[in-house]
């Protein structure tokens, strides 16, 4: 627990979020009403129990439900603005806590301090982008094809939202569902990742706070701890028509299954196999830039991390040379020092298939660039740490056609036109996100034109991670194909109404029917 004392203010951290550290006995948060057995929550940067959260069993989430669809009634009977008003209150509290919760996000999860603040940011940018979306929720009129007659169509609050959320945004996905959920009239019940349950309670703590100044029900945002079994409650629950789930492909399948069983709607936000694309038009200095963060970012474990660089035959050397240097800069131990890059992976088990890949790179006829390996000693106690690494690759192997979590980055070359380029960043199952590097006009707008990349986002001289809130945020093929954040991701939150009102002494029919009686 010394390590915890010491660990750049973690502590003070935890008492401004109203975390009970371990010391102090179990921590509940608001609103969440469980009571099963308990999940400890250990940290990846220095392996200490950082505290313990109950989990939720079936009772616990039948309270939860009551309790949000209860609020849900008063709720969507608020106007729009004024639920908007509510999330910008939201979003002040989290300009309060900002570094609180961003150094808690760091330490539970790993990400580097910066990476925890700017996770945070997301979430203040969701909120100031939900607060003016909440006077837009526009539906469009149309000219009805009967005289004195008038047709709009209308969005309405959906109702419960389930959220499930993955260990490597613990905050920001959340907020990602919330804001828009609220502002369009929806309660959320959250099951954040049992590898971050911490980030779950401070995030709950802090709407929890705002509903009571407001004097609004908690029931508004509702939170359950569990594996995916809780998870399972709400994918098999009619009374959850909308289940946003984000994680790998397999989990997504399992939850798109179950949903689509009881004809519920999901939004998926599943794995990324990203490629940049480096042609000869290249800027090499920020293509460099561009795939060193895109690669050991959060330690590889953003669904929008670089795995691929397919670079040209030509500038191929180059390409590898200059990244392969930069790799030798690269600092990684504690991610709340702000010296280090990176930081740990979320656990052991992390660790063995970040191992798994490197073996099986070299396995398949692959060559090492930048040597792997798990770091320990001194600082690395965890046993999470591990080095970035980089392996020639050929697109078909198996592990590369594979989105495996952890900083591995492999390198593949192509011949010819920037269209040999898009058909390997193609040639995979996943859809997320995508980069091309070029001053070239021509290959900028083939890459995005409909014969270009494939992926739900692309991006022209910027890396694949990174996105801004204020796009739709989602891929295509084995991504999932659902959108969040902003554009006009919100219309899934909300359903939709088509209005027909005849304001005459008749009632002509449509498509000119004639029933005379
Ligand atoms: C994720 O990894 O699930 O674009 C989300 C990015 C971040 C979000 C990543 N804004 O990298």
């Amino acid at each position: 627990m010394e390590a915890v004392a010491t660990n750049f203010g973690i502590n003070d951290a935890l008492k401004q979020l109203g975390v009970k550290a371990i010391n102090e006995g179990t921590s509940t948060g608001s609103n969440n009403f469980s009571n099963g057995p308990l999940i400890e929550s250990y940290s990846p940067v220095d392996g200490a129990l950082i505290a313990s959260v109950k989990s939720t069993t079936k009772e616990d989430y039948e309270k939860a439900m009551t309790s949000a669809t209860k609020a849900f009634k008063s709720w969507r009977l608020m106007p729009a603005p004024q639920r908007g008003e509510i999330v910008r209150q939201f979003g002040e509290k989290l300009r309060e806590k900002k570094e609180a919760l961003g150094k808690l996000v760091s330490y539970e999860m790993g990400k580097s301090y910066q990476e925890g603040l700017g996770e945070v940011q997301e979430m203040i940018d969701i909120c100031d982008f939900a607060v003016g979306l909440s006077r837009q929720l526009h539906g469009l009129t149309m000219h009805s094809e009967r005289p004195g007659h008038r047709m709009y169509e209308q969005y309405h609050p959906l109702g419960i939202v389930g959220i499930i959320s993955a260990f490597n945004f613990p905050v920001a996905v959340w907020s990602w569902n919330t804001a828009l959920a609220w502002i369009c009239g929806d309660v959320c019940i959250w099951k954040p990742s049992e590898k971050t349950p911490i980030c779950g309670i401070a995030c709950q703590n802090i709407i929890a706070e705002v509903l009571k100044d407001n004097d609004l029900p908690e029931g508004i945002s509702c939170l359950i701890n569990g594996d995916y079994k809780v998870g399972e409650m709400m994918t098999k629950d009619t009374r959850v028509p909308l289940v946003s789930a984000t994680g790998s492909t397999r989990m997504g399948k399992i939850v798109a299954k179950k949903v689509a069983g009881r004809l519920g709607k999901s939004l998926l936000e599943l794995g990324g196999n990203n490629a940049i694309i480096v042609t000869p038009d290249a800027d090499i200095k920020m293509t460099v830039i561009g795939a060193v963060f895109g690669a050991v970012g959060t330690c590889g474990q953003r669904c929008t991390s670089t795995r691929r660089l397919i670079i040209h035959e030509s500038i191929y050397e180059q390409v590898k040379n200059a990244v392969a240097d930069a790799y030798k800069q690269l600092r990684i131990g504690n991610p709340l020092d702000e010296n280090n890059h990176v930081g740990p992976l979320i656990d052991t088990d992390a660790v063995e298939m970040y191992k798994h890949a490197l073996e099986k790179v070299i396995d398949e006829g692959g060559k090492v660039v930048v040597e792997g390996g798990v770091l320990s000693g001194e600082g690395y106690e965890s046993g999470c740490y591990v080095k970035p690494a980089i392996a020639e690759a050929q697109n078909d192997f198996e592990i590369v056609q594979h989105e495996t979590f952890a900083p591995v980055l492999y390198l593949l070359k192509y011949t010819g036109d920037v269209e040999n380029a898009i058909d390997i960043q193609n040639g995979v199952a996943q859809g997320l996100s995508s980069a091309i590097m070029t001053n070239n006009l021509r290959e900028a707008e083939r890459f995005l034109s409909h014969a270009g990349s494939d992926c739900g986002i692309a991006n022209v001289n910027i890396g694949t991670s990174g996105a801004e809130i204020g796009g739709a945020f989602g891929g295509e093929k084995e991504t999932g194909g659902g959108r969040e954040s902003g554009s006009d991701a919100w219309k899934i939150y909300m359903r939709r109404q088509t209005n027909t009102i005849n304001y005459t002494t008749e009632l002509p029919l449509a498509q000119g029917i004639k029933f005379d009686l």
